[in-house]
């Protein structure tokens, strides 16, 4: 309870921040895209405490939710990265946010129509802005999961699988809502150097994305040997520290110059 009072307060005051860490090219195409190059970000909650700590949002999110606050996180959540991307734009940056979305908020009736009306409102594309979803037993209900991620889509707000792999339907999901990319979960990427399971897995992954039409992007890289077998698995993207840590907006400029 008091975590939820903590909370509360930090909101008011605005003590929620978000962080930026890069999405790269792992693959050269043909439109002029090159290995290591800034493709995106990815948009992280921060709270940190007036006494300098940091609050996980693995720990307050949970809260949030409990508490019927996530509702309002979600609302600050996008408007952050609108203001952020508008701002990057006006500079000169043209670059793509995702934000994370909780599955309770796919419980707030009418949540995906405030979410675009929120992109409009601060004139920007609403393809500047794209979202990360997670299967949960929460969006067991696919039939309007399903209207809500159509309804991203026919808005250009592109929709990525997170964590795939980690929970126990994440084929079924692949199958039955209408997703742009696929995330592989950083608990198959962390071993890929010392075991041959986790890289048949991680290339079986690939294999079937690329089948189905589906962006990969591979998350957690910390080293060049994950980076290159990634590379050689034919993966699209990868996100990690060895490309970049999340970094407050203002650091996050520097990513811009990410180059090969
Ligand atoms: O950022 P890490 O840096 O610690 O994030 C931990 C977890 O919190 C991840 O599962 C991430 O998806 C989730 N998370 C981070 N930011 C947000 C957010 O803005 N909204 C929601 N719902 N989850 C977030
Ligand atoms: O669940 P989701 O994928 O949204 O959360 C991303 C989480 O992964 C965040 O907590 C982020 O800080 C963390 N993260 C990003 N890159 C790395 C990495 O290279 N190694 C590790 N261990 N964590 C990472
Ligand atoms: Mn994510
Ligand atoms: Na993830």
């Amino acid at each position: 309870l008091q975590m939820e009072t903590e909370l509360r307060r930090a909101i008011e005051q605005d003590q929620l921040e978000l962080y930026y860490q890069p999405k790269v090219f792992l693959q050269s195409d043909p439109r002029g895209a090159r290995t290591g190059q800034l493709h995106s970000f990815e948009a992280l909650l921060r709270w940190q405490r007036p006494d300098g700590s940091f609050v996980s949002p693995e720990s307050f999110i949970h809260i949030a939710e409990e508490a019927g606050m996530i509702s309002q996180i979600g609302q600050m959540v996008v408007e952050k990265a609108c203001h952020q991307a508008r701002q990057w734009l006006n500079e000169g940056y043209e670059s793509n946010i995702s934000i994370n979305l909780s599955p309770r908020q796919f419980l707030i009736p009418g949540f995906h129509e405030d979410i675009v009306d929120t992109i409009r409102s601060y004139g920007i594309p609403s393809a500047m802005i794209s979202v990360e979803i997670t299967e949960s037993l929460l969006m067991q209900d696919l039939v309007s999961a399903r209207g809500v991620l159509e309804y991203f889509r026919a808005h250009d707000v592109f929709v990525y699988l997170d964590d795939f792999g980690s929970g126990f339907s994440s084929l079924n999901y692949l199958k039955t809502l209408p997703v742009d990319a696929i995330k592989i979960d950083r608990t198959f990427v962390r071993d890929l150097s010392t075991s041959s399971a986790d890289r048949a897995i991680a290339n079986t992954i690939i294999t079937l994305g690329k089948q189905l039409n589906k962006l990969i992007v591979a998350e957690g890289i910390e080293t060049v040997e994950q980076a290159n077998f990634l590379i050689d698995s034919g993966c699209d993207l990868a996100q990690g520290y060895f490309y970049g840590r999340p970094v407050n907006g203002e650091s996050a400029r520097h990513y811009f110059q990410l180059s090969p």
